[in-house]
């Protein structure tokens, strides 16, 4: 494996003993096989190919259980999952040594961060001929892999806010004001979660402060540390994973989280009686904040590098990326796919957000040596 920079050393380390697993990596020093640098030729492989199960790395609650049914039908493999509930986890599961995994969906800077460390085997286009259905502006140019080398957009979303509004009322401030500023987020104390995730936290709080997400300005980062910090009594839980049923449950009445997974909630909280549209509310704060695409990458050793391949291009059919939206109301990268989408997922602003509501908006980004700063930020702030 080619060592990590010594700033990602620092980062995995950070990260390693915030989640626990420095210990066992520092018990294995089998080496993960021969990683190589970006640049290295990948494998080929014939569409349509297998080479036994697949191994997927994904977040939680995030793709039709029945989508995978037909992908181990269609292709006589088995396929084993994983989950992780932020970015930095999957960095830290797999910079020292993969487990086993084949493909992983991490988020555009975590697709960056990856590749830069030689974790990540460059994409066999040729076996990917479903790459002809994505959207033109997830075709190429996207910031983080212009050119696809690496990836291939699976969903994308927006992060922000959801509320209970027969706690909180209807008349609340569409800002982070809501859980940044104390003299809102008192009113609401013990009653709000925000993401257990470095980059998305900080970042909200960044927004708040009219600074940029991806600020390099130590300053503004402990500023937005200490807004953290300010609130720190009034929040119920850092979660990344539960956020929405919180909200649901009535556990919070206030939950900073990503948009499909509240919807999801919200649609399962619905009956006949009771819509739970009119109940809870998600935006995005006015001051702006994050939106992100999650992507399909393979990991550099990863065991079965065809069936990778091949569960890329059968996630990129028009139907099946349509059933991944239709199950998790993310948006889908696939333009091909719309037909198959229920028009009332397609015309909702919230899950297909207009151009000017994604102009106030920033991908998060790599920050390179400075993004240790973050992690410890974070750490600073919960402590
Ligand atoms: N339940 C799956 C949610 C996936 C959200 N990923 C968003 C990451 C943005 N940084």
């Amino acid at each position: 494996m080619r060592p990590p920079t010594r700033s990602r050393l620092l980062l995995l380390t950070s990260l390693l003993a915030a989640f626990g697993l420095l210990a066992a990596a520092c018990g294995d020093d089998d080496g993960g096989g021969d990683s190589a640098a970006p640049g290295d030729a990948g494998v080929s492989c014939e569409v349509g190919q297998t080479d036994g199960d697949l191994s997927l790395y994904n977040w939680s609650e995030y793709i039709d259980p029945e989508l995978i049914s037909a992908f181990e039908e269609q292709y006589r493999v088995t396929v084993t999952e994983d989950f992780f509930p932020s970015n930095e986890e999957l960095f830290a599961r797999v910079a020292d040594n993969n487990p086993g995994f084949d493909v992983a969906v991490p988020s555009d800077y975590m697709v960056s961060i990856l590749a830069d460390e030689g974790l990540l085997l460059p994409l066999d286009h040729d076996a990917i001929p479903n790459l002809a259905n994505l959207a033109p502006e997830f075709a190429s140019g996207l910031p983080f892999d212009p050119d696809l080398t690496w990836s291939v957009a699976y969903q994308w979303g927006t992060t922000g806010l959801a509320v209970d509004m027969e706690v909180v009322g209807e008349d609340f401030p569409e800002s982070w004001a809501l859980v940044f500023d104390p003299a809102y987020a008192d009113q609401y104390a013990g009653k709000i979660s925000l993401l257990d995730d470095p980059r998305e936290t900080l970042g909200a709080a960044l927004k708040y402060l009219g600074y940029s997400l991806n600020t390099t300005d130590e300053g503004q980062l402990a500023e937005a540390r200490d807004v953290i910090r300010s609130v720190i009594d009034d929040v119920a839980a850092f979660d990344s994973d539960q956020f929405e049923d919180l909200l649901v449950g009535g556990e919070v009445a206030i939950a900073h989280g990503w948009s499909g997974d509240f919807f999801g909630a919200f649609d399962d909280a619905s009956t006949d009686d009771f819509d739970a549209y009119e109940r809870y509310y998600y935006f995005v704060p006015e001051e702006g904040g994050v939106r992100w695409v999650d992507n399909m990458v393979i990991l550099r050793d990863a065991p079965h590098p065809c069936t990778a391949h091949t569960f890329i291009n059968f996630l990129l059919e028009p139907e099946n990326a349509a059933a991944l939206t239709n199950f998790n109301f993310y948006a889908s990268p696939v333009a091909a796919a719309e037909p198959f989408i229920d028009p009332e997922i397609l015309d909702d602003p919230s899950i297909y957000p207009p151009p000017e509501t994604l102009a106030n908006l920033e991908f998060i980004a790599d920050t390179g040596d400075f993004e240790i700063n973050y992690t410890d930020a974070f750490t600073a702030a919960k402590s």
